[in-house]
C-alpha cells in the first residue's frame, strides 16, 4: 500500500536548513484502507503515528462534495474519526486532508476508496 502521507512542498525547505529536527508522524492507517473497494462506509478513521491536530477534512466522490461529520475535533490525536452525513451512494470516494503536526509542520495527505453496489 503505498504511503500518501506526504510534508508540505513550503516545509521541505525548512527541513533541509536543518530546523526540522524533532518528529513528526510518519505514518498513517486509513478506514477504508487506501484502494480498498467496500460495501458499507459507517466511520472513516485515520491513524498517525504522532498526534496529529487534522485542520480540515474532505470527502468526495467523483469529484464532487460529500458531506462529512467530525467525531474527532481539533485536538492533536492518533486517531481521528469522521462519519458520513447520510447514506453514500455507490462510487469513488476520495479523502483528503490537512493538519499540523505535534512538531509544528503542516501536513496533508490523501486517500480513495470505492464504495461498491
Ligand atoms: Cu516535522
Amino acid at each position: 500500500m503505498r504511503n500518501t502521507l506526504t510534508i508540505l512542498a513550503a516545509t521541505i525547505a525548512l527541513a533541509a536548513l536543518g530546523t526540522g529536527a524533532s518528529a513528526h508522524s510518519k505514518s498513517s492507517t486509513f478506514t477504508p484502507e487506501d484502494g480498498a473497494t467496500v460495501t458499507d462506509v459507517p466511520e472513516i478513521t485515520m491513524q498517525f503515528d504522532d498526534p496529529m491536530r487534522v485542520i480540515s477534512v474532505g470527502l468526495t466522490r467523483d469529484g464532487e462534495d460529500a458531506a462529512l461529520e467530525r467525531e474527532t475535533g481539533t485536538d492533536p490525536v492518533t486517531e481521528f474519526v469522521a462519519r458520513p452525513a447520510g447514506d453514500l451512494a455507490p462510487g469513488a470516494y476520495t479523502v483528503e486532508w490537512r493538519g499540523m503536526s505535534a512538531d509544528g509542520h503542516p501536513m496533508q495527505g490523501s486517500f480513495s476508496f470505492t464504495l461498491a453496489q
